[in-house]
């Protein structure tokens, strides 16, 4: 079992095909340094009461094992390295975030900072590369009015696409009103937030941490897609309505569970059953079809792909490799050789990306 590892011993491409569509991944991480180094500190000074990130970042950067070893030096490179792993896997452009969890867990003065710093960087490697790479900002929702002067000024000085917020910050989601300036602005920008996992918070993390589960193999889905229902059910759409969200995972699975979602949402409003449930203007799915746009992050998967064009249409779902988290070529092969029309591939692979983060 487990003879290779996702992303370590697939450099052949010879079965790569040349195909007629631009491959854009849209989910795809980076980290300056500099951040490892203060990830680094908070583990050693203990600063960080979440058994989540000490987990994940004790292994990442505590470990020498391959994986780990290579995740820190391929988040790190914007450069070179970057771009020949991608030649590898038929990879023409990345849309790059900083990795999870960014600045969401730093005292708010230094996020606010880091980010800033975080978009400088990142912009400047999309402007030496501008065929290749596309970025989002990173945004400190601890600060939401700095947020969001930071996100105006990554979307109209520094060319930077949307926005990346990696789930709850310090156990907190985006329907606080606190967080709504960062939202406000984000609609007006017509800029896209992508909502990216992150380990679910202390409140919620013990069932998952005791099994090993509070990691990408479920932990991550359970928290980002709880944070999404929120967003919905909360009315956070109807009052920013022409707000987008980009979530990965084929939409962290909320897309299977549609039909109950509706179903169960009706039932509580109309039995006035739970004292939080409020009715929204639509059904649980209308936004779903509406303000969210799913990427394939993680599941080259044709069951799980084709449910989500079905259920949200073939506009609503891109491509995403995840790298340097996935990024196995055997995983680009499947999706070109899904059973969909080419005018739907070429969608997938390259127009969505094109119009949703205006490349
Ligand atoms: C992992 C995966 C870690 C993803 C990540 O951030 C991450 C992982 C620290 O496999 O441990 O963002 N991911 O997006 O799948
Ligand atoms: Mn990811």
């Amino acid at each position: 079992m487990y003879q290779t590892l996702p992303g370590t011993l697939h450099e052949a491409n010879e079965e790569l095909k040349k195909v007629s569509y631009k491959r854009i991944a849209t989910e795809e991480a980076f980290c300056p340094p500099e951040m490892l180094n203060i990830y680094r500190e908070m583990l050693d000074k203990k600063l960080l009461n979440d058994p989540g990130f000490n987990t994940m970042f004790g292994f990442y950067l505590g470990s020498d094992s391959l994986r780990a070893k290579q995740i820190r030096d391929y988040l790190t490179d914007l450069g070179e390295l970057r771009i020949s792993h991608m030649d590898q896997r038929g990879i023409d452009m990345q849309v790059i975030g900083l990795t999870s969890p960014g600045v969401q867990v730093m005292p708010a003065p230094q996020a606010t900072s880091f980010a800033a710093y975080a978009n400088d960087v990142l912009s400047d490697a999309c402007r030496k590369h501008p065929t290749r790479f596309a970025g989002l900002a990173a945004v400190a929702p601890q600060d939401a009015n700095a947020a969001a002067k930071e996100l105006e000024r990554s979307v109209t000085k520094l060319g930077l696409k949307g926005a990346i917020i990696h789930s709850h910050t310090f156990g907190e989601y985006l329907d606080d009103p606190k967080f709504w300036p960062l939202l406000e602005a984000a609609e007006a920008l017509d800029a896209p937030i992508y909502l990216h996992p992150q380990v679910p918070p202390p409140a919620m993390i013990g069932p998952f941490l005791d099994a090993g589960l509070d990691g990408a193999i479920y932990g991550f889905g359970v928290e980002t897609g709880l944070h999404l229902l929120r967003l919905i059910t909360t009315g956070v759409f109807d009052r920013f309505p022409k707000l987008t969200f980009v979530v990965g995972h084929l939409g962290e699975a909320l897309p299977f569970w549609m039909y109950r979602l509706d179903y169960m949402h009706r039932a509580g409003v109309v039995a006035k059953r739970y004292e939080r449930m409020q009715p929204i203007q639509g059904k649980v799915s209308d936004y779903l079809r509406r303000n969210v746009y799913v990427t394939t992050s993680g599941f080259a998967w044709e069951p799980a792909i084709k449910l989500c064009q079905e259920v949200l249409g073939v506009e609503r779902v891109l491509y995403a490799m995840d790298y340097p988290y996935q990024h196995d070529v055997a995983e680009v092969i499947a999706t070109d050789d899904l059973d969909i029309s080419d005018e739907v591939k070429k969608m997938l692979f390259q127009t969505n990306a094109e119009t949703v983060f205006k490349l």
